[in-house]
C-alpha cells in the first residue's frame, strides 16, 4: 500500500466515524447500551452489567496495554533478543490468582441478584399467563378475572400492502393493565407448545411450558407502557403475539379492576354490550 493509498484509507476512515458521531448526535433515541428498565431486577442487571463492563475495559487496557508496550520496546530494530522465561513461578502465581479474584469479584455480586430475581416469595397479586399458538391469556387470580391479549396490527402492514403503524407487531386489542409498586408474581404456562414470555424493561424472559408452571416476579416502579413480545419460536404466528404491559397507580388500577368486574356482569346477564368487557 503506498502513503497516498494509506492517507486516503485513513481520511475514509476518520470521515466515516465523523459521521456516526453527528449521526449518533441526530438520532438521540439510538442507543447503544443496555436500557435499564423499571423493576428492581431490571436496575440490577443494568448495574452489573456496567459493573462487569467496567472490570472488562480495565483488564483490556492493561492487556493490551503490555502487549503495545513490549511490541514496541522489544521490537527487532532495537536489537533486542527475546527474553526466555520458562517456569517462572512468580508469574505463574500472578496470572492465576488475579483471574480468581477477578471472577470472585463478578460471581459474588451476580449469584446475589441472581437470587433475588428467582425469589417470587409473598407477591402482593398473581397473574397467571398462557401461552397459545398465537396470542396471550391473562388470569388476574386474586381478582376472579381474566382475558385473552391478541395482536391488533392489521396483516396489511405484515404483508407490505400498507406503511408500517409506530408500534408494528407490539399492539393488542388488551394489555395486561398492573399496578406499579406491588410485587407481582408471574406464574407462566402453555397451553400447547412451548412459548416464553419476555418484557425487558421487567428485566427477564420465562420459558412457557405445558405441564409446568414457571414464575417470576416484578415491581414495576413508574406508570407506562411496556412492550415485549414471545421469544420461544412456537409456529407460524411466533412473531404475533407480542406483550403490552399498561402499569397504573394503584387507584387508577384499583378503578380498572371495578370497571372489568361490572363489565363481566354485565357481559354474563346479558342486559348491556359494554366495550370495556374482559374477555374470558
Ligand atoms: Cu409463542
Amino acid at each position: 500500500m503506498s502513503l497516498s493509498d494509506k492517507k486516503s484509507l485513513f481520511a475514509t476512515i476518520a470521515g466515516g466515524i465523523g459521521l456516526l458521531l453527528i449521526s449518533g448526535g441526530a438520532s438521540a433515541e439510538y442507543v447503544f447500551n443496555l436500557t435499564e428498565g423499571v423493576t428492581p431486577t431490571s436496575k440490577e442487571i443494568y448495574d452489573l452489567h456496567m459493573y462487569i463492563f467496567w472490570i472488562c475495559v480495565a483488564i483490556g487496557v492493561v492487556v493490551y496495554g503490555i502487549m503495545g508496550w513490549s511490541m514496541y520496546h522489544h521490537r527487532k530494530s532495537k536489537g533486542a533478543k527475546a527474553s526466555q522465561f520458562h517456569e517462572n513461578t512468580v508469574l505463574e502465581v500472578v496470572w492465576t490468582v488475579i483471574p480468581f479474584l477477578i471472577l470472585i469479584a463478578v460471581a459474588v455480586p451476580a449469584t446475589s441478584a441472581m437470587f433475588r430475581a428467582y425469589n417470587t416469595s409473598d407477591p402482593d397479586m398473581t397473574i397467571k399467563v398462557t401461552g397459545y399458538q398465537w396470542r396471550w391469556h391473562y388470569d388476574y387470580l386474586d381478582h376472579g378475572f381474566g382475558f385473552t391479549s391478541t395482536l391488533t396490527t392489521p396483516m396489511e402492514q405484515v404483508e407490505n400492502k400498507a406503511p408500517k403503524g409506530e408500534n408494528y407487531l407490539l399492539e393488542v386489542d388488551n394489555s395486561l393493565v398492573l399496578p406499579i409498586n406491588k410485587k407481582i408474581r408471574f406464574a407462566i404456562t402453555s397451553d400447547d407448545v412451548n412459548h416464553a414470555w419476555w418484557l425487558p424493561a421487567f428485566g427477564f424472559k420465562q420459558d412457557a411450558i405445558p405441564g409446568y408452571i414457571n414464575d417470576a416476579w416484578a415491581v414495576i416502579e413508574k406508570p407506562g407502557i411496556y412492550r415485549g413480545q414471545c421469544t420461544e419460536l412456537c409456529g407460524r404466528g411466533h412473531a404475533f403475539m407480542p406483550i403490552v404491559v399498561e402499569a397504573k397507580t394503584e387507584k387508577e388500577f384499583d378503578q380498572w379492576v371495578a370497571d372489568q368486574k361490572k363489565g363481566k356482569e354485565v357481559a354474563l346477564t346479558g342486559k348491556e354490550l359494554s366495550n370495556t368487557v374482559a374477555q374470558q
